[in-house]
């Protein structure tokens, strides 16, 4: 059981106690996809699955760490920073690589982490180890980081050291999540406002359709390409035009015979997108969830036909809601080409939705569906 196991484990690898535990959670979001990278807004949520850090300082500049749930163990130098083959490995690496580049002092440290976040399911726990790592870094070492930078170090580590050219909407959910609370983000201004979300008849279950396709952090960065290439076009033509965010529908399709047939469609959706995360949110306001779930499917659409990022056992999970009235929502959720959906489910009929939909999965593919009713909770601790 988490985070019994990591610190007894932490005290069997390195025959002493661990001087700090830290629980960095994982992430939903309800709405506003590949939107943060473009300037946009984002809505999502810290949830109970996390990976837990048993921690401690060195005096020396040697770091060994230790992954808990693939039982592979790794060294390296803070003095000598390189890449490791255990691709695992790079994402600690990257951060002890950003703090240093911050102009941090650290030394050393052992280190054993694992959780219970799903792996290549969309729910960020790369973000969580980055995270977990850049605070508990600045608690052994007292570094006096703000919250804010240590979310930067952590996307920094994975834009270059891990080569994903991810936004920031990750590492800010695990760093800044809140009990029962999702958070708009404007990932242009970095203003945030906590939203508690009261769902008293409803759920939400993430459906894990089991695939991660291996092209999914090269088309990932394809798209941020598309969207820079889209918006230097557009912004020649409407020079006032510096973001996604000063575009209308209108204008793309205005601009529409300048672009290319897939840049286009790139625009459409990003431009639709930040615009469904503001009206997504006015519903919640107001507890219009009909208005929110609406706005999800129309996100899963935009995902799926224009920006190209779903995939068939996405769709399939998706389309399966669609006559389902208990399901309020769903979508595809996170980067794409596999993971998980999200879907927002009524609690008195959540039990006959999950028999159908992994009764209906295992009939297509032959595979079980994998379910998980998530809670929303605080950010990245110290336990
Ligand atoms: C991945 C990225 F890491 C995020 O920054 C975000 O772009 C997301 O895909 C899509 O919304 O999770």
């Amino acid at each position: 059981m988490y985070p019994e196991n990591i610190i007894a484990k932490f005290q069997e690898q390195f025959s002493k106690q661990a001087s700090l535990v830290v629980r960095a959670p994982g992430r939903i979001n309800l709405i506003g996809e590949h939107t943060d990278y473009n300037d946009g807004f984002v809505l999502p949520a810290a949830i109970d699955k996390a990976i837990y850090f048993a921690i401690a300082p060195r005096q020396d500049d040697t770091c060994n760490v230790y992954a808990y749930d693939l039982e592979s163990s790794d060294s390296f130098s803070i003095s000598d920073i390189q890449k490791s083959t255990n691709s695992w490995a790079n994402y600690l690496i990257g951060v002890v690589d950003e703090i240093q580049k911050a102009g941090q002092t650290i030394k050393g440290f052992d280190l054993v982490f694992g959780g219970d976040i799903p792996l290549g399911a969309g729910v960020s726990s790369s973000a969580a180890v980055e995270t977990g790592l850049a605070f508990a870094l600045n608690e052994i070492y007292v570094l006096g980081l703000a919250t804010m930078q240590m979310v930067k170090i952590g996307k920094a580590a994975e834009n270059n050291f891990v080569g994903v050219n991810c936004g920031i909407m990750d590492q800010f959910a695990s760093m800044f999540g809140k009990k029962d609370a999702v958070i708009r983000l404007d990932c242009r201004s970095l203003d945030y406002q906590h939203f508690p979300l009261s769902l008293p008849n409803h759920t939400i279950i993430l459906c894990n359709s089991g695939v991660k396709h291996s092209l999914g952090d090269s088309e990932y960065n394809t798209r941020r390409l598309e969207c820079e290439e889209g918006l230097r076009i557009l912004g020649g033509i409407y020079p006032a035009v510096k973001s996604f965010r000063d575009l209308t529908l209108t204008m793309v399709e205005n601009a529409k015979d300048s672009l290319s047939e897939n840049v286009y469609k790139r625009c459409v959706y990003v431009v639709g997108e930040i615009d469904r995360v503001v009206v997504a949110c006015e519903a919640l306001e107001q507890n219009d969830l009909a208005t929110f779930g609406k706005k999800m499917y129309e996100t899963h659409d935009g995902l799926q036909h224009n920006y190209a990022v779903s995939c068939e056992e996405l769709d399939f999970l998706v389309d399966e809601t669609r006559e389902d009235s208990a399901v309020v929502g769903s979508r595809m959720m996170g980067g794409g080409f596999g993971g998980c959906t999200v879907n927002i489910v009524e609690k008195s009929n959540a039990a006959a939705f999950l028999q159908r939909i992994k009764r209906a999965y295992q009939s297509k593919y032959q595979k079980d569906l994998v379910t998980y009713e998530v809670a929303l909770t605080n950010g990245t601790e110290a336990l």
